[in-house]
């Protein structure tokens, strides 16, 4: 194991010279002599040359920013994720070093594109969505407000699937993103950890007669740390992400090989390795598959002991560990690496020698969990006997902990059985399971929903016997985005057009857009226009893109129309769809005074067992095949569906989108994120009142956001009762698109393919009652069309939407979480 004590003594490292001459002295040097290819290389090569180029002018503040945050006193956060859905890296660090004007330049002289070069990289799309993208989102603003944060995940070497329609169906292809190399990541298998799975535990009694238990015979595997860098907004700090890569232990392959099974030592190899193969491309729970917990364990295992290893490094002789909870503080991104409730309980009782309660008094102090869900369905739960085969240890600590908790219950609750039994960590039944949200709770000092609406849903719903029990854990932290990747990044000519008026300040310190409002009004022509024909070229490169990807013509005059993100039921793309099919309706009853022409553009991808979202996916491609190909309809209305949607394409999409989808069932949606990237461009918002969308309506007043539907107590007083029948007979709009639906208009060569769809949107017990908003949508889309039809109060709602966005930066989030949990102080490189 690695050791770096003398790390005190360390020279802090030179920064090298940005300047163009420079950068093009080592970009050549890297070209040739480390990649051995030359100047009319294709740009794959340019693009790692280049970022190595970089990453060697990001080390010396990397080395500074790791070594001020080792200092003895400085308290840090370690944000634990099972998903980081980056991105692309090159230009992110170009713009927060500020180099991009040399770095093209440079590029320039030796007859590369910066812009050519930056798509040769591979996204790193290590999430699912939502969650993963905001923990990334994280990061980026941890580093930019100097907060000592490191980021703890796993190095998936197949990351989200690719998705390709195929004949209008989705198809997954493995996304090898790894497959050139990663020019940003750094091995350090000096300081690789050991994972312990399967054995048992044996108790003994120590010399002074102490009971300690020893978790044995167990199978090992080697997690091998890669840092990434994460640089901070021109401040020259660099956080760290650390992934973790599983791999086997050279001895466990001998004992096999001498037990004479050479090829059973060979499997166990790659068991070992599977473990950080692939990312699960689920955004709800995949229900007790062994090698998700494996994942979720190797995790937390190797993070938390990596976290020991380099605090313990403080101290000369012996650790104090009444400092740790001082010292460190984890927050668990979801469930996912709740395990490590009981893994660091494990490490402080069986390998530091704690008592039970000073080791429960720490756990207590330094976890933290953020909850993503609102889906009673998704809250994860593991088969016990799974933990008895792969975690026994844990398994035994998890119900002492259980036991402790439920005997402090029924102090608080004498005699109500109910209710223990409905807070227990562990349900009872045919098959128990442990509930990991519950020891999320129990292990955690803080709980946070991640809006408004979210938070206060789970102190009444969900969460509401652990919120009776301890109201002080409870808190909000409305979620947000980075401004530097989603609009100085991506919205190049917005950044200038807005930097023009209120210099360049904003990109860290958002709330500074609010001087743009005034810019809004009327007399400022010269504003409006630009600000215009700002979003006509952002429309522009998007239809290009649009062209490109579904073959499908947008006319930038048209409003595009946009909902992008992952296929849910209860995100109602289909809502959406049935909009669209009653436009194309309009169309052919020839109801097209004061038409507004549109673009609908839906993009996602579906979990590749969610057989119902992949009907959706095949729904909108075939509705599109009929309105696109129709004489009649023309520049009236097009559909496309976008393949593939990813980080990177939500750069080019959110500049370009005029209206921004978010419409899903009341009290469903966490939060959304896309719905605060849309509204920093400029795009306005259709949507419920869920999730953040509240928080966005209350920030632009509601003039200047189109609301519908049922509320969240709405929902829940209708579900009973709900019979979509009633909606349809006294809706005519409907009646017509749903029969347009089941007589086939849509899939004349496929009968019957859209049955599941119909029968779930007919179905009383809908979850989702979306024909219960179906008039209440059409309604507020006929007035977002006849507002489209004012092109100029069209204008003014646009600026003041991204005026208005300001509290949406994760600069401010991060703030929030640092006040009211982390009480970190910010350390400079
Ligand atoms: C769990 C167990 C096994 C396999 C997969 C999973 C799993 C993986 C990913 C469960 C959930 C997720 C992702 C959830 C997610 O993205 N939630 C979204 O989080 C966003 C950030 O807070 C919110 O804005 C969204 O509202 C929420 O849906």
């Amino acid at each position: 194991m690695g050791n770096d004590s003398n790390h005190k003594r360390r020279e802090p490292l030179a920064r090298l010279e940005t300047t163009e001459e420079a950068l093009s002295d080592s970009f050549k040097h890297y070209l040739t002599y480390n990649l051995g290819r030359s100047s009319g290389t294709t740009p794959v090569y340019a693009y790692n040359a280049m970022s190595l180029t970089l990453r060697d002018r990001i080390m010396a503040d990397w080395r500074n920013t790791s070594l001020a945050q080792k200092q003895v006193g400085v308290r840090r956060t370690y944000y634990l994720s099972l998903e980081f859905l980056i991105g692309r890296a090159l230009g992110n660090h170009l713009l927060n070093m500020g180099i991009s004007k040399q770095t093209d330049a440079a590029l320039q002289t030796m007859c590369f594109e910066l812009e050519d070069i930056q798509e040769a990289e591979a996204d790193a799309g290590l999430g699912n969505g939502g969650l993963g993208r905001l923990a990334a989102c994280f990061l980026d603003s941890c580093a930019t407000l100097e907060l000592p944060v490191t980021g703890y995940g796993i190095r998936y070497q197949y990351g989200m699937f690719r998705q390709e329609i195929i004949n209008g169906f989705q198809d997954e292809e493995p996304d090898h993103w790894l497959r050139d190399g990663n020019p940003w990541e750094i091995e350090r298998p000096e300081y690789s950890q050991r994972i312990k799975f399967g054995g048992y535990t044996e108790y003994r009694h120590d010399d002074s007669g102490k009971l300690v238990a020893k978790w044995v015979d167990t199978r090992d595997v080697i997690a091998i740390p890669y840092d990434m860098p994460v640089t901070g907004y021109r401040n020259n700090t660099v956080n760290t992400l650390r992934l973790w890569h599983s791999t086997a232990t050279d001895e466990f392959n001998l004992d096999e090989f001498n037990a004479g099974s050479y090829s059973d030592s060979v499997a166990a190899k790659n068991s070992a390795e599977n473990i950080s193969m692939v990312l699960y491309p689920n955004d709800a729970t995949e229900n007790g598959k062994e090698l998700r917990l494996k994942q979720q364990y190797f995790l937390a295992s190797a993070s938390i002991q990596d976290v020991i290893r380099q605090w313990e490094k403080r101290f000369d002789g012996e650790p104090d560990y009444s400092q740790f909870a001082h010292d460190n503080v984890f927050q668990m991104n979801d469930t996912h690496p709740t395990i490590c409730v009981a893994e660091l309980m494990r490490i402080l009782l069986d390998e530091k020698g704690l008592e039970w309660k000073d080791a429960w008094s720490i756990v207590t102090k330094s976890l933290a969990y953020t909850n993503h869900t609102l889906l009673p369905e998704a809250l994860e739960k593991w088969p016990v006997s799974l933990f008895e085969c792969l975690l026994p240890r844990l398994l035994d600590i998890i119900y002492e902990i259980n036991s402790r908790f439920l005997r402090a219950v029924s102090q608080r609750w004498p005699g109500n059985t109910e209710r223990q039994s409905r807070m227990s960590i562990i349900e009872e039944g045919p098959v128990k399971h442990v509930r990991m949200a519950h020891l999320a709770i129990v292990g955690s000092f803080s709980i946070n929903g991640v809006a408004a609406l979210h938070s206060e849903l789970l102190k009444k719903g969900l969460f509401r016997d652990f919120y009776e029990l301890w109201p002080e854990k409870f808190n909000n932290k409305t979620n947000g985005v980075t401004p530097r990747r989603w609009v100085a990044q991506s919205n190049p000519l917005m950044t200038e057009l807005i930097s023009s008026q209120i210099g360049e300040d904003w990109i860290r310190d958002l709330s500074q857009l609010e001087q743009v409002k005034p810019l809004a009004q009327l007399e400022n022509t010269e504003f409006r226009q630009n600000w215009k024909a700002v979003k006509q070229a952002n429309k522009a490169r998007l239809a290009e893109l649009v062209k490109e990807r579904c073959d499908v013509e947008f006319n930038t005059d048209a409003m595009f129309d946009v909902q992008v993100k992952r296929i849910h039921e209860y995100k109602r793309q289909l809502l959406n769809v049935l909009h669209v099919i009653h436009l194309y309706n309009q169309v052919k009853n020839g109801d097209i005074k004061d038409w507004s022409p549109r673009c609908v553009l839906i993009g996602g991808k579906a979990a590749p067992g969610y057989l119902l979202a992949k009907d959706i996916i095949k729904l909108i491609n075939c509705v599109a095949e009929v309105i696109n190909n129709d004489s009649e309809v023309g520049d009236k209305l097009k559909l496309a569906f976008f393949p593939n949607y990813n980080v990177s394409s939500m750069e080019i999409i959110a500049p370009g989108a005029d209206l921004s989808e978010q419409i899903s069932t009341a009290g469903k949606e966490a939060s959304g994120t896309g719905n605060m990237k849309f509204m920093m461009n400029g795009a306005l918002t259709i949507g419920t009142y869920d999730g953040a969308n509240i928080e966005i309506l209350e920030a632009v007043g509601e003039e200047n956001f189109f609301l519908f539907g049922l509320r969240e107590n709405e929902v829940e007083a209708m579900r009973s009762h709900y019979r979509p029948e009633e909606f349809i007979e006294h809706d005519q709009d409907l009646q017509a698109v749903l029969n347009l639906l089941r007589c086939g208009h849509f899939n004349s060569n496929e009968p019957g393919i859209f049955n599941n769809i119909i029968n779930s949107l007919m179905n009383p017990h809908d979850p989702w009652m979306t024909l219960a908003d179906f008039r209440s949508y059409v309604d507020e889309q006929a007035k977002v069309s006849e507002t489209w039809q004012d092109q100029e109060k069209w204008v003014t709602m646009s600026i003041l939407n991204s005026a208005s966005s300001g509290f949406f930066s994760t600069d401010r989030t991060m703030h929030e979480y640092n006040q009211d949990i982390w009480h970190l102080e910010p350390v400079s490189g």
